[in-house]
């Protein structure tokens, strides 16, 4: 079997039911977002019509106010903490209460551009507006989003949260039991302290019954994540797009890119780009793989550009790229979101880079991508200088990317 093969393989062993795949068989059962968005890119190359399904199985975890949740659970299933009862959703479903970076359009853009069916369009349109609809309405501070949680991130334990969780004073005693950490190495996982934080961010929430006013004010995590925006900000172009392409207005996506991307410009630079505590009222200037996102969104200017290309090569060991910087004390190569390499986070960059005109530097990322899945394996995350693959192995998102690199 060549190395495509077993990554088709992949997607299509961890195939749940037609219309969502786990991202990993043991580790992740159920269906997650972004995930999903990924998986769908993935699958747009080899079986269109199941790409498709895999965006409808994530539209039927919408709510009623328009937000994706970031895991559709069901209930065949069981192995993953927490499970979908510890949630207390005020919603007649079985999902998660949280949402993840918007790639939804993005994904149906790509699904479009192989073979331009309108149809399919028109059906996911007005579910994908309503989900930015519910962005803007409920997670807007200052022309910016923000999230009130590590996992809507994408990038959990990203050591830029590390201060901010720190702040947050656990008032009730919490009493879990994990079950990633049976699974994988607990020095590959996140750390109890931040399990804890997690865990007691979920109860708070179901306390307030999830109503984000409630939570903007009380909870001490509330982040404008510069990842987040830039995905928001690709995705309104995208939806810029598809709206044009099915005779719908696209005015108001591109408002909410122009709005952003500005806001972005102005509060979130200093050097390179970075998130903002909205409570600490402070900028984290700590030098993560989100710094790289305003390249994908085509957000930075040319100097910036030429700046965030700089810290690429910083953060460049045997294996591009790390998740974070590798001087930092708080490196970890083999610690999850702490300095190991993601593939996602890889086919961000080389997107990015193109954007610019930086083709070789793109090349030569997608090149070693290539390789290191084909000699490491599938796995979720790598270590930066070994190579030596962590995590989830027969990691879905790791699967299709490497699908969308070769067909690039
Ligand atoms: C919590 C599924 C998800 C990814 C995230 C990644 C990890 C979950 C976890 O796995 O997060 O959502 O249990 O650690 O951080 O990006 O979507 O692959």
């Amino acid at each position: 079997m060549t190395t495509l093969d077993n990554a088709k393989d992949i997607l299509i062993t961890n195939d749940i039911d037609g219309y969502s795949t786990r991202p990993s068989p043991k580790l992740y059962p159920y269906q997650w977002f972004w995930d999903s968005c990924f998986i769908a890119i993935g699958y747009s190359h080899f079986d269109i019509d199941r790409a498709k399904r895999e965006i409808l199985g994530i539209l039927e975890s919408q709510w009623a106010n328009g937000m994706i949740p970031h895991i559709k659970f069901n209930s065949k299933t069981k192995g993953y903490f927490p499970s979908p009862d510890k949630w207390k959703i005020p919603e007649p479903k079985l999902t998660s209460g949280i949402t993840q970076p918007p790639m939804l359009a993005i994904a149906v853009w790509e699904i479009y551009n192989k073979d331009r069916d309108k149809k399919f369009l028109r059906i996911v349109f007005e579910k994908i507006k309503k989900y930015h609809e519910y962005l803007a309405k409920y997670r807007e501070n200052e022309n910016l989003l923000f999230i009130d949680h590590p996992w809507e991130s994408g990038t959990d334990d990203n050591p830029i949260y590390d201060e901010t969780l720190r702040r947050i004073k656990i008032t009730i005693s919490l009493r879990y039991k994990r079950k990633d950490n049976k699974i994988i190495a607990s020095s590959h996982r996140p750390t109890k302290e931040h399990y804890d934080r997690y865990i007691f961010l979920l109860q708070e929430f179901a306390k307030y019954k999830y109503k984000i006013n409630i939570i903007k004010n009380r909870s001490q995590f509330i982040i404008e994540d510069v990842l987040f925006n830039s995905i928001w900000c690709e995705a309104n172009l995208c939806m810029g797009y598809i709206a044009r392409e099915i005779g719908e207005k696209s005015l108001q996506f591109l408002d909410w890119y122009e709005a952003t991307k500005k806001k972005m410009r102005e509060k979130l630079v200093d050097k390179y780009y970075f998130s903002f505590d909205v409570k600490n009222k402070t900028l984290i200037k700590k030098k993560s793989c989100a710094s790289f996102l305003p390249l994908f969104a085509k957000i930075s200017s040319r100097k910036e550009a030429e700046e965030i290309l700089k810290l690429i090569n910083d953060f460049t060991l045997k294996f591009p790229v790390c998740t974070y910087d590798p001087k930092s004390p708080e490196f970890d190569p083999k610690r999850y979101w702490r300095g190991p390499v993601w593939i996602n986070i890889n086919w961000f960059l080389i997107r990015g880079l193109m954007k610019y005109g930086f083709v070789k530097k793109a090349n030569e990322i997608k090149m070693k991508t290539i390789n290191l899945i084909k000699k490491h394996g599938f796995y979720e995350y790598f270590n930066p200088k070994t190579g030596e693959g962590y995590g989830a192995d027969n990691f879905s998102w790791t699967a299709a990317l490497l699908i969308d690199l070769f067909n690039d």
